[in-house]
């Protein structure tokens, strides 16, 4: 709809046009009128919770006025935009980021005191927005900030779920899960009842014949629900620029049909029906690195897919260029293969709806899709059942059906020798049901296909895609190594090391042009910067530590070594190597005299993270954490010489808690399992070092920070096949220390022994898939390394320092830099600062 104001009216509007608060007394009299009115409370019942939604709705106020800048230029100059999709966009908090991307964290710190209130706890308010599993949902969420940091013209697209990720709770040492209702008040997002799209499920396929001859397809019948668009603003940090994340919600389609149903005295149903449309965005999947298939998660994808291509096709439409300039106008990135759909809907919209050729079409559709691959593991492959797509979106699948044809027609063409290429390589596995195998469809249905970091970049183009290569050269795959936002990691999860940071470094530089960083180096022996820096470090861990004690109820040293491993539970990422571990430190301990016992370095393992509600195994290793915690913090002869903590409901504002507080770090997944991490990267970039495996982005993390600063341990990936081979038909012999182990449990030590069984017999009789065997004696050697160099303190200071210095790479702003070069070819596009702002 336009609905442009007239010329001759546009004073008015110019004469009244607002602006956010400029100063602090600005801000105080946008909380207070908040109150007073968007909330109807005032000073005598101004709670907390009160002043972050007053302090909230402030800065959201000042955001979308930059928002709507930021779209008005971005229209005017009409040039190419980047579409993120992505299932998950894990955020966090906004309220604190907002404030310092905006620049006007401490305008509100003295305002909010003048008001009564700490900043700390009012910040402490916010619920977590947390749309995403782990590591590919948190990425996504750095990525909106480099790009809007960047000044890149740039949406994201979305879900917006009723529920994001569970809740977890810890009771007898197992994990609960406790649905996460966040949208109870939610100051950040917008919600656009005129931004509205019908999205068609079901029916049939009727072919007709056109004027020219041409088959026409025809989807007609089924059913329809209505997506919803809420908005979200992203700010940059230190420009005006603000970008938009739009989620969509799912509800009924208001129209002729619940109208009759309404008249027809079937109320019942008509509410029914509204709950139906309703459960599309209700919930999140809560399975990280693993898919399985349901029918709703379908429709999930069919649901967000077609309505963000309605969105981009309608922008894309207004400016009345032909359909052959759309990809200079518009790129998409698939975030994992979640939404390939997009893919055969966009086709679909050329062909069926605006009428172009078959080839005219698939060509614009290959030139605007980029897809990213974030794992290898096989059981994350999405893969949709032929009969399923059939029911749900019939146009689609016979797309789909053409799409392959086309494809292994060529295929065959250029290698007509080779016969099973065509079988390996088809888009439709021939199992019993068929299955459509949605990365196959995603990398021919792109024009660029990236891994996430070097090593993982290499294996996708050598195992799980090589045919893929040999068909279309080794260009179309590329490699661009994942980063982690600076102003989020650092900035704001520890400002005191930001602040020392920016004080040698000359300002605040270093957070737009991470490897300013590399100027601390110069200062790795300047004896006062190391004091300053050896104080935030254990100002952070007493933090973490005030925390473990009011959430987990264990008392730790703060000047202990604190050994953190915080992720999703996965057997690949080896939480179970890490446990079996501290057992054998546990047992170690015991068997020494007092006065051995007394040369020891004192350790916290600290341990969170999440299992998926359905992963059995998953729960088991939580449970067994939890076990040797309880048996070993309570035991006298072992003190504070050995703790274990397993911290409740991982997630964004608790990682911005303990990464800061960390010593060192476990990124310890089975060599070639691991795509990248980001975690590793936040670790280090907060001075904590590394103990990890050669997998993933801790290769490249070694290059850059020195291999005298990582402790790297265990097998590497171009040996993980022959190893496991050799289980299955060699014979096993399992670490004399890990079986001493394994003993220990057997005995009951930790409780129950059922419980822990599984664990032990993945690794004794089931082949031992992971390898934690096979890398334990080098685990517990490096281990032993990492007491020995963190007892010399002096030693230890200097290697965090250098590394800190060295982490520039890992920005997430010289990520985003690489994609826009290298796959999206789009420019920064500048917003203008307003007058007197
Ligand atoms: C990798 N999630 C990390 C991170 O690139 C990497 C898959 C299927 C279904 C549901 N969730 C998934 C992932 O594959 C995932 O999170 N992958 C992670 O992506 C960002 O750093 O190594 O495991």
């Amino acid at each position: 709809v336009e609905a442009s104001i007239p010329e001759p009216q546009r004073e008015a509007w110019l004469k009244h046009q607002v602006s956010g608060f400029k100063d602090k007394d600005g801000f105080e009299s946008e909380v207070v009128r908040h109150v007073e009115t968007t909330l109807a409370r005032s000073m005598f019942n101004c709670d907390e919770s009160a002043a972050y939604s007053a302090c909230s709705l402030a800065f959201r106020d000042r955001l979308i006025l930059e928002w709507n800048r930021t779209q008005q230029r971005q229209t005017f100059v009409d040039s190419k935009r980047l579409y993120y999709l992505s299932l998950e966009f894990l955020m966090g908090r906004a309220l604190d980021n907002a404030m310092l991307n905006i620049g006007q964290k401490d305008t509100a710190k003295a305002g909010l005191a003048d008001l009564g209130f700490r900043i700390e706890d009012v910040i402490e308010q916010e619920h977590d927005a947390a749309l995403g599993n782990g590591g590919l949902g948190r990425l996504a969420a750095c990525f909106l900030d480099s790009l809007a940091s960047l000044n890149y013209p740039a949406w994201g697209y979305g879900l917006r779920y009723r529920y994001g990720i569970f809740k977890q709770e810890i009771i007898d040492g197992y994990q609960v899960e406790v649905p996460d209702y966040w949208l109870d008040f939610n100051p950040w997002e917008f919600p656009r009842h005129d931004v509205t799209v019908d999205i068609q499920f079901f029916g049939h396929v009727r072919k007709s014949t056109d004027e020219n001859g041409r088959t026409v397809a025809h989807w007609e019948g089924g059913e329809i629900v209505k997506a919803v668009a809420y908005d979200v603003p992203i700010p940059g940090y230190a420009t005006p620029s603000t970008n938009n994340l739009r989620l969509w919600s799912s509800t009924a389609a208001s129209g002729e049909f619940d109208f009759q149903k309404f008249n027809n005295g079937d109320y019942e149903s008509s509410v029914a029906d509204q709950q139906r449309a309703e459960t599309i965005s209700a919930v999140l999947y809560p399975n990280d690195n693993l898919e399985r298939g349901k029918e709703l998660r379908l429709k999930q994808q069919y649901f967000w897919v077609a309505a963000s291509l309605y969105d981009i096709v309608r922008r894309f439409k207004k400016s009345k260029r032909p359909w052959k300039e759309f990809p200079e106008q518009v790129a998409i990135q698939l975030n994992d293969t979640h939404p390939t759909l997009a893919v055969v809907e966009l086709q679909r919209i050329l062909l069926d709806l605006e009428g172009l050729e078959w080839d005219e079409a698939w060509n614009i559709v290959t030139n605007t899709f980029g897809y990213t691959n974030h794992t290898v593991l096989p059981e994350a492959l999405e893969k949709w059942s032929v009969p399923l797509i059939q029911h749900l979106l019939p146009r689609h699948l016979q797309i789909i059906y053409d799409i392959n044809l086309y494809f292994l027609q060529s295929v065959e063409r250029r290698f007509p020798e080779e016969r099973d290429l065509l079988g390996r390589v088809s888009i439709i596995e021939e199992s019993q049901p068929k299955m459509v195998r949605m990365a196959h469809l995603a990398i021919v249905g792109s024009h660029k296909v990236n891994g996430v970091a070097e090593l993982h970049s290499d294996l996708i183009k050598t195992t799980i895609f090589k045919d893929f290569v040999t068909i279309f050269g080794p260009d179309k795959f590329t490699n661009v190594t994942n980063g982690i936002t600076p102003r989020r990691w650092l900035h704001q999860a520890n400002p005191r090391l930001s602040e020392l940071i920016s004080s040698k470094t000359g300002g605040k530089d270093f957070l737009t042009d991470l490897n300013e960083l590399n100027k601390i180096e110069l200062y790795v022996k300047d004896k006062a910067f190391r004091k300053a820096w050896a104080d935030i470090k254990l100002a952070n861990k007493e933090r973490l530590a005030k925390h473990i004690k009011a959430s987990a109820g264990v008392t730790v040293d703060p000047t202990a070594l604190f050994d953190v491993q915080v992720k999703r539970i996965h057997e690949y990422k080896r939480q179970q190597l890490n446990i079996f571990g501290v057992i054998h430190r546990y047992l170690t301990l015991k068997a020494m005299s007092p006065e051995e016992r007394k040369k020891q370095q004192p350790r916290v393992s600290i341990f969170g993270g999440k299992a998926a509600p359905g992963y059995w195994m998953a729960k088991q290793i939580i449970h067994l954490i939890n076990s040797v915690g309880k048996v070993v913090n309570n035991d006298e002869d072992i003190g504070d010489l050995l703790k274990v903590v397993f911290l409740e409901d991982y997630n964004v504002s608790k990682a911005e808690i303990i990464i800061p507080a960390s010593d060192i770090s476990e990124h310890i997944s089975t060599a070639g399992t691991e795509a990248s991490g980001t975690s590793n990267m936040k670790f280090v970039l907060n001075g904590g070092l590394i103990i990890g495996t050669c997998d993933g982005a801790n290769i490249e993390i070694t290059r850059e920070i020195g291999e005298n600063n990582i402790f790297l341990f265990g097998n590497l990936a171009e040996d993980v096949e022959d190893l496991r081979h050799a289980h299955t038909y060699g014979t096993h012999e399992i670490d004399p220390d890990l079986n001493r182990v394994f003993q220990e449990i057997e005995k009951g030590t930790f409780g129950s022994t059922q419980d822990f069984a599984a664990l032990i017999s993945a690794v004794r009789d089931h082949g031992d898939y992971y390898l934690v065997s096979d890398d334990f004696h080098s685990y517990i050697e490096t281990q032993a390394l990492v007491d020995d160099a963190y007892r010399n303190q002096e030693e230890w200071i200097t290697k965090c320092i250098t590394s800190v210095a060295r982490m520039g790479f890992f920005s997430s702003d010289r990520c985003i830099n690489e994609y826009a070069e290298g796959i999206w070819n789009i420019e920064p596009l500048r917003v203008e600062k307003e007058e007197g702002a």
